[in-house]
């Protein structure tokens, strides 16, 4: 996106809001100083009274053609989405009717198409709401499962972007503290500043570190969780990856080594998102071509949150090593074809991915594991690499600070830690820290 945005904030634009392809209703939305003259030139009227849904025909403002009938909404700036004059309208969703009003809209005078994200851009830019917010946003959209729902929700309605936002202040003024300290003559200040700025700082540092110490969970939710099937040939991965995803998408064959490829698919667990992969047999590869696919499962096996290891009933007591040296305390073991089994073995879960015997079992011990490695906690999760990465940074110098040899670089230190969080919800100003100096200290007397 162009980052001129006072020229780009002149311009209005337009897009088709609801998805592409008919629909029994189509919505396009325009944002910036010309929706409204957009509104009259298309409507042929006033304009309607403000945010209620008024009945207007549409007709192309060169042509007269009538284009639609259909409703019009006015959100007069700033009480709109995107904080500038905004008109939805709601026409009827068929391609032609789509194809002449998006023609009509974007022959008006400065009126143009959207970019994507273009009035989040715009929200964002007008203060309405914080970048984690507009993530939120980004993830509600392409929520799958209910716990994505309830996670993107939180984080639209700001709960993350709070917690950061907490963070920033506090250390902005202990940032004020501090500088205050290097500034005025000990006579002026109170006594025990110094101290009260340190304990600031190892508070903040404590809670930054316990919410970077989450397992990952709120991005696990947020991406899915990689659950990886692995064992020896012919075992019945693949069959089983057919039964838990109910569909037949894994060859299954009696023959040894059928699958090389990752075969992935998604899958919906008690309300949490899993990609479920299935992969080659483990064994010394008869073959180039089976050889790359033991290679691609080993690396799969390494990437998963969780594995499945699946052993043959057929051949059981029989565990092959390249099986037994991926399984770790993130994997659940069974033993398939139960049905082929001598005698039930007490230790481990025996299914039978034939006859389904056993695969409630499996399942419910499988939700188990998912909801505690991606469970929504009580407070709001870290959800994406970018807010991690600003606060390790954050973090590291904050854990800095206590042992920077001089009182610059300490305050250098705390500076950085400040704007690494402003990064995260979108607010770099770090020059807000004199006017905390002087609304709170009243130092200059
Ligand atoms: N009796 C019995 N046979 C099964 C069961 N599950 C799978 N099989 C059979 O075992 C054979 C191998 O199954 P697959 O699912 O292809 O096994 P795989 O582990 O994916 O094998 P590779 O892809 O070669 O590593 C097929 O003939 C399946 O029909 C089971 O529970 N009981
Ligand atoms: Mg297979």
């Amino acid at each position: 996106m162009n980052s001129d945005s006072n020229q780009i904030l002149d311009q209005t634009i337009f897009a088709l809001a609801s998805g592409v392809g008919k629909s029994g209703i189509a919505v396009f939305r325009l944002s910036g100083p010309s929706a409204s003259d957009a509104l009259r030139a298309l409507s042929q009227k006033q304009l309607p009274e403000p945010r209620r849904a008024t009945r207007v025909q549409l007709k192309h403002p060169k042509t007269d053609d009538l284009l639609d009938d259909g409703l019009a909404i006015y959100f007069p700036g700033p009480a709109s989405f995107t904080g500038e004059d905004v008109v939805e309208l709601h026409v009827h969703g068929g391609r032609a009717v789509i194809a002449g009003i998006t023609e009509a809209l974007a022959g008006l005078k400065d009126v143009r198409l959207a970019e994507a994200g273009e009035f989040t851009r715009r929200a964002f830019d007008h203060g309405k709401f914080d970048l984690t917010a507009a993530e939120g946003l980004a993830d509600l959209i392409n929520a799958e499962t209910a716990a994505q729902r309830r996670q993107a929700h939180r984080q639209l309605h700001g709960d993350l972007g709070l917690i950061y936002d907490d963070w920033r202040d506090r250390l902005l003024k202990a940032i004020a503290l501090f500088e205050a300290e290097i500034d005025f003559s000990d006579e002026d200040l109170p006594p025990g500043l110094h101290a009260e700025v340190a304990q600031q700082i190892a508070e903040i540092t404590e809670e930054i570190s316990e919410h970077l110490d989450d397992k990952g969970q709120g991005q696990i939710l947020r991406e899915g969780l990689y659950i990886t099937i692995i064992g020896p040939p012919n075992a019945g991965k693949s069959s089983l990856l057919n039964r838990l995803s109910r569909r037949d998408v894994a060859i299954v064959s009696e023959h040894v080594g059928t699958t090389r490829d990752v075969i992935e698919v998604h899958l919906e667990l008690d309300g949490y998102p899993v990609i479920l992969a299935d992969t080659a047999g483990l064994r010394e590869a008869a073959d180039d071509i089976e050889s790359e696919g033991v290679r691609r499962a080993q690396e799969r096996a390494h990437q998963a949150d969780l594995k499945l290891a699946v052993f043959d009933g057929a051949t059981w007591p029989e565990k092959d090593s390249q099986t037994l040296d991926l399984i770790d305390e993130d994997t659940v073991i069974v033993l398939n074809k139960a049905d082929l089994l001598d005698k039930a073995d007490t230790e481990y879960l025996a299914i039978s991915a034939e006859t389904g015997d056993g695969l409630d079992v499996l399942l419910e011990k499988l939700k188990n594991e998912v909801a505690e490695r991606c469970h929504l906690s009580a407070s709001p999760a870290l959800t994406r690499t970018r807010h991690r990465t600003a606060l390790d940074d954050c973090l590291g110098n904050l854990q800095r600070f206590p042992t920077s040899p001089e009182t610059e670089l300490k305050a250098e230190d705390l500076r950085l830690a400040a704007r690494a969080l402003g990064r995260i919800t979108g607010r770099v100003d770090v020059e807000e820290v004199l006017d905390i100096i002087f609304k709170e200290f009243c130092i200059g007397k």
